[in-house]
């Protein structure tokens, strides 16, 4: 995204001057999903595409914010205890709270941004938007005292308070911690983290956005990990006397003994987490050994696990995912909350055209229109531009 492109609408419709830009990525997700909140492992890393915010301290105690793509304008007060209504700002005053609750004295700012992370598709359009203002109320309130991890909990508080999506570290991780060519994986439990540069040869990473949009908050999203933390529950009765805080502490054995306590339906849920902690290390000691092959079976067993097991796909994704299946496509699945959005595809080079072009054709037959189709660019986390 341009600077120019922000910086000409910062000017327009405020008082002329210009402030910091900033730039915050959404990201991809190799493998891990829904491991976060269950303190499992995931495998992200940041995409080039992202929201881009130009910022002034104004003098006063009020935000003034303009969202570039929505065209709307919204002004709210730092101590307003109540906030906007429109969810885009929602973002920016929970982000605003939540630096206070840091104890950072954050005074009243012009805010313009844009961003080209496709809405709902599941590249977490919300993280970049969370962590890009973060890093603009660091660099001018808090002299870039608040750490990274700070800012990647204020994101993932602003969610859980003021937008309703209970979710994970994950995607607030990866939009700040990210780097060029490199992706992460990321231990939810310890926040230990290691990069892994990626760049396989011979391979490529393709996304397919179904275009079926997915809303996390209030969804069917904050219902999957209530049947998590059900199940820890009744693992916990089991074992007062072990520490069972998420099923990352779980073992099958445990599943075992709680089958006829839980539903039916949660234990489903827990088996798809536990299996899915498992394949995480797997598709890291078959990247470490080049083994791209056993990377994809075991995308291609999440995608299974994710739509049978953990049901968060949607007919869209699965006929996405078979037809990549069909074209020899090393691997694929859902990327992200699911619901919609993007099937994740490794797929060699020699097939990727011919995958691409198969993909467009099929889906549009069947549902009138195309995938989008985007090329993943490993980018780099939160910064600022100028
Ligand atoms: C969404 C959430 F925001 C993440 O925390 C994570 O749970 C993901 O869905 C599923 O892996 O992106």
């Amino acid at each position: 995204m341009e600077v120019e492109f922000v910086r000409n609408r910062f000017i327009k419709h405020f008082d002329g001057q210009t402030g910091n830009v900033y730039f915050s990525p959404g990201r991809i997700n190799l493998i891990g999903e829904h491991t976060d909140y269950n303190g499992g492992f995931v495998f992200p890393g940041a995409v080039s595409q992202g929201v881009m915010a130009e910022v002034r301290p104004n003098g006063t105690n009020k935000v003034m914010a303009y969202s570039i793509d929505l065209k709307d304008r919204v002004e709210f007060d730092v101590d307003d205890p109540q906030g906007p209504k429109a969810t885009w700002a929602r973002f920016i005053y929970g982000m605003v709270k939540e630096f206070q609750l840091l104890g950072v004295d954050v005074k009243g700012f012009n805010i313009a941004f844009a961003g080209d992370v496709p809405l709902g598709a599941g590249m977490s359009s919300s993280a970049a938007m969370e962590s890009c203002f973060g890093c603009a109320l660091n660099d001018l309130f808090a002299d870039n005292k608040i750490s990274k991890w700070d800012i990647v909990l204020a994101g993932q508080a602003t969610e859980h308070k003021y937008i309703g999506c209970n979710c994970g570290i994950m995607d607030q991780f990866a939009s700040v911690f990210g780097e060029e060519g490199k992706l992460m994986r990321l231990d939810c439990n310890s926040r230990e983290f290691e990069y892994f540069p990626f760049a396989p040869k011979g391979y490529k990473l393709v996304l397919l956005n179904s275009c079926v949009k997915h809303e996390l908050a209030g969804s069917p999203y904050n219902d999957r990990r209530n049947s998590c933390e059900r199940v820890v529950k009744a693992v916990q009765e089991k074992h007062p006397e072990r520490s069972v805080k998420t099923l990352r502490d779980c073992t099958w054995q445990d599943l075992e003994e709680v089958k006829d306590i839980v539903s039916a339906e949660d234990m489903q849920r827990a088996t798809f987490v536990l299996g899915e902690k498992d394949r995480v290390l797997g598709v890291c000691d078959a990247l470490m050994a080049g083994d791209y092959e056993k990377v994809g079976e075991l995308m291609y067993a999440t995608h299974h696990g994710l739509s049978k097991d953990y049901e968060v796909s949607c007919e869209e994704l699965d006929y996405l995912n078979d037809i990549a299946k069909e074209c020899g496509v090393t691997g694929s699945r859902i990327m992200g909350g699911g619901f919609g959005g993007c099937t994740i595809n490794l797929v060699k080079d020699s097939l990727y055209n011919d995958f691409v072009e198969t993909a467009k054709q099929k889906f549009a037959a069947k549902y009138g229109h195309e995938p989008k189709v985007y090329d993943v660019v490993i980018g780099r986390g939160s910064h600022k531009v100028c």
